[in-house]
């Protein structure tokens, strides 16, 4: 096990582990680790991508310890993440209703020690991770590839090494787990082997289901965001705004904003709401001759943190250092004016 613990250099990435050895020498290494009474605890930081590895590493271990529990510590608020989880019936526990020193061993995965402040007085066995390589932790074993795009990747070399049939839901759960993390394989740190997997669980995932969870994004009673954009959508000099208010998550102000960016003549959409005591401002462009990471840094900026891509961006901004009217209501006028400068 000495060997995995070493901190290499490869093709320029730094590379904590198993990481050159062969699946089946990983695969070896990892059950090393374990023996039949263990009682398992998998931490993930639940997504698409650790949710459907924490099933993987489930899957491996059954058979061989004594139980395995699944526990995240934060609040799933995604729709297409809870629909995923209750599709797939994925049995997860809130961390902080575990009793963590209870367990034999502490598998984590997707994550690093140093990612999460509940993290750190863990004492972890076995991490398997694909995020730059962090220091000031052990573990007796490591695989730490940066270089692949999903952990999900890994783990389905893992199932492959140890010639495990996938079931419908866990394939179906990889599946999704690759495609949300590699950004449907236009990320630019993507591997062959993010590809390899894809195709390994290609044929028995569910995609109808994957369909299901891609296109659950609102809930119904969010749908009163789009009837009060549609009321608010000013258009001047080639941009649109729209402030919907209060918001029950900035995430819908997105969901607005990538709708708006296809009408003819938006060239801009600039969405804004009002979320934990600060406003939320979504930029969309198409791109072509602009840039909305630039445009949202120079508006934007001196009131909060904002930036962006050229065609995305985003700014938040405390409500109490914006320059406004007291006693005066933030509305559409108001975001065109915080924007005309
Ligand atoms: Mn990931």
């Amino acid at each position: 096990m000495k060997r995995a613990k070493r901190l290499e250099k490869i093709e320029g990435v730094v590379t904590r582990s198993a990481s050159r050895n062969s699946a089946q020498a990983r695969l070896h290494g990892l059950h090393e680790i374990f023996n039949r009474n263990d009682e398992v605890l998998i931490v993930i930081v639940a997504d698409p991508d650790s949710l459907s590895s924490a099933m993987a590493m489930k899957r491996l271990l059954s058979y061989r310890v004594g139980s395995v529990v699944i526990g995240y510590p934060n609040e799933i608020r995604r729709l297409s993440n809870m629909t995923m989880v209750e599709r797939l019936d994925i049995p997860i526990e809130r961390l902080h209703t575990l009793p963590v020193n209870d367990y034999s061993k502490l598998v984590m995965l997707d994550s690093q020690p140093t990612h999460h402040p509940s993290f750190e007085k863990l004492k972890f066995d076995v991490i398997i991770d694909h995020h730059p390589v962090t220091e000031g932790w052990e573990a007796d074993f490591i695989d730490i590839r940066p270089e692949y795009g999903a952990v999900a990747s890994m783990m389905v070399e893992y199932l492959r090494a140890a010639n495990i049939k996938l079931s419908v839901a866990l394939a179906t759960a990889l599946y999704y787990g690759i495609k949300v993390d590699t950004h449907n394989f236009e990320k630019k740190n993507m591997l062959l082997g993010d590809g390899i997997s894809f195709r390994y669980v290609f044929n028995t995932a569910n995609r109808n289901l994957v369909r299901k969870f891609d296109l659950t994004e609102l809930r119904r009673s969010e749908l009163k965001y789009f009837k009060i954009a549609l009321n608010e959508v000013k258009l001047s000099k080639g941009k649109a705004f729209a402030h919907l208010g209060r918001v029950s998550t900035p995430d819908v102000l997105v969901i607005v904003a990538d709708f708006l960016k296809r009408v003819d003549h938006f060239d801009w959409v600039l969405v804004s709401g009002i979320h934990g005591g600060k406003l939320v401002v979504i930029l969309r462009c198409d791109g072509y001759r602009k840039h909305a990471g630039n445009f949202a840094q120079k508006v934007f900026s001196p009131y909060g943190s904002a930036g962006g891509h050229r065609e995305a961006a985003r700014a938040e901004m405390p409500l109490k250092n914006l320059p406004l009217r007291e006693g005066v209501a933030f509305t559409t006028t108001t975001l065109m004016r915080l924007a005309d400068q």
